[in-house]
């Protein structure tokens, strides 16, 4: 096993195993074991990892684009500056692990298996969307992920019921269950904690404390904002959310706690929100351009990047060449989009997905009782 302390190590192949460290400040813990300071992996995966927050961080901009341009309507809540979790915690955890998450979704839309075209056919409101293009920014969903959810903490219980599920088949696989700063503070989320302990399930919660809820700092809005101990009888991890690796670590080690039997864990992603809360809001109003500027010069993607380079992982050029690879996808997956069609104007387009396909009820409600729809 090379290690990278000793660059000469690096191996030639890319897809040969080896360790590459990561920083002793990035964890903080409580009742819990800190992950290992180092990652086993390949040149591949590392160049995956860089590909991944960048494929995030492009289609992201390029809705923030579409949006400003009125194509994109209504809500939208981006992700950029903590693509780092949402990456890291995928390549932790397998296409049989469950996630779910709030409204800052489109990222981990697109790290479940849901394509640029179709979650940007979303926000465009197409027929080609993920969600047939009736779900919009917060409600996107593949399998194994179960959204996109609007109601903040609401989607907590729901992803400890996955949880449940997953014990009761005796699945061999986790739940990863996302909320924010703001959420922890949302009562459902401490009822939570105590059935998944009660119950020891397989779950790991994940408080995404990108430092704010909407305008008002966690600081004001928390009693307490070290989020990792606030499982209190739960163990916790508080994790650098900006280091896709320290990410990945703790994933791992969570994922095998959870397997081993041992309950869940509530981690903490210490992480930042570059945008505004949703398209809505400057996010100027209550944050200095000085914080937000020296939040940027820690940026996940670039760090990561230049750690890369100084590893010897890739170029310069190599990192340029995937930056435009990555740019050009996108750029083609939002022709795609803006193609797709709308959805006809039909009353059984509209009352189309509201149940699973195959198990709709014959007849549904609308707003009044003239407006109940009866199917066939
Ligand atoms: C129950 C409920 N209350 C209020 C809102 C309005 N609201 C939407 S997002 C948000 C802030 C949540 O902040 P946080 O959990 O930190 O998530 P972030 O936006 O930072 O990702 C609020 C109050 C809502 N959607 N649901
Ligand atoms: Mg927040």
């Amino acid at each position: 096993m090379a290690s990278v302390a000793n660059l000469d190590d690096i191996p030639t192949e890319d897809d040969r195993s080896f360790r590459v460290p990561i920083s002793e400040e990035s964890y903080s813990t409580y009742n819990f074991d800190p992950p290992p300071y180092y990652v086993e992996t390949t040149k591949n995966e590392l160049k995956q990892l860089f590909r991944d927050m960048s494929m995030i961080r492009r289609m992201e901009l390029t809705a923030d684009g579409l949006y400003k341009e009125k194509k994109i309507r209504g809500f939208c809540h981006l992700s950029t500056g903590q693509e780092a979790v949402a990456v890291g915690i995928e390549h932790g955890i397998t296409r049989s692990d469950k996630l779910i998450t709030a409204y800052r979704s489109h990222g981990n839309t697109l790290m479940r298996g849901g394509t640029v075209e179709s979650i940007l056919g979303e926000l465009l409101g197409r027929r080609g969307g993920i969600s047939y293009g009736k779900g919009g920014s917060m409600h996107m969903f593949s399998e194994g992920f179960f959204g996109g959810n609007g109601i903040v903490g609401a989607h907590v219980p729901v992803g400890a019921g996955i949880a449940l599920a997953q014990q009761y088949n005796e699945a061999k696989n986790l739940t990863i269950d996302l909320y924010g700063d703001g959420a922890a503070n949302q009562g459902q989320v401490h009822e939570t904690f105590n059935m998944a302990k009660l119950w020891n399930l397989p779950i790991i919660f994940g408080c995404e404390n990108n430092k704010y809820g909407m305008g008002t700092s966690a600081d004001r809005a928390s009693a307490m904002t070290e989020y990792y101990k606030r499982g209190q009888y739960i163990p916790g991890l508080q994790i650098d959310g900006m280091d896709v690796l320290a990410v990945l670590s703790a994933i791992k080690q969570g994922k095998k706690f959870v397997l081993d039997g041992n309950g869940p864990l509530v981690y903490e992603f210490v992480t930042y929100r570059y945008a505004g809360h949703s398209m809505s809001d400057p996010g100027t109003a209550y944050r200095s351009r000085d914080e937000l500027q020296s939040q940027r010069s820690n940026d996940p993607i670039t760090n990561f990047r230049d750690r890369l380079i100084d590893w010897g992982v890739f170029t310069h050029e190599e990192a340029k060449s995937i930056d435009k690879d990555v740019r050009e996808t996108i750029n083609k997956a939002k022709i795609e989009a803006e193609n797709m069609p709308e959805p006809e104007p039909r009353m059984d387009i509209l009352y189309e997905d509201i149940y699973m396909r195959g198990s709709e009820p014959q007849q549904r409600r609308g707003r009044t009782i003239d407006e109940t729809y009866y199917q066939g």
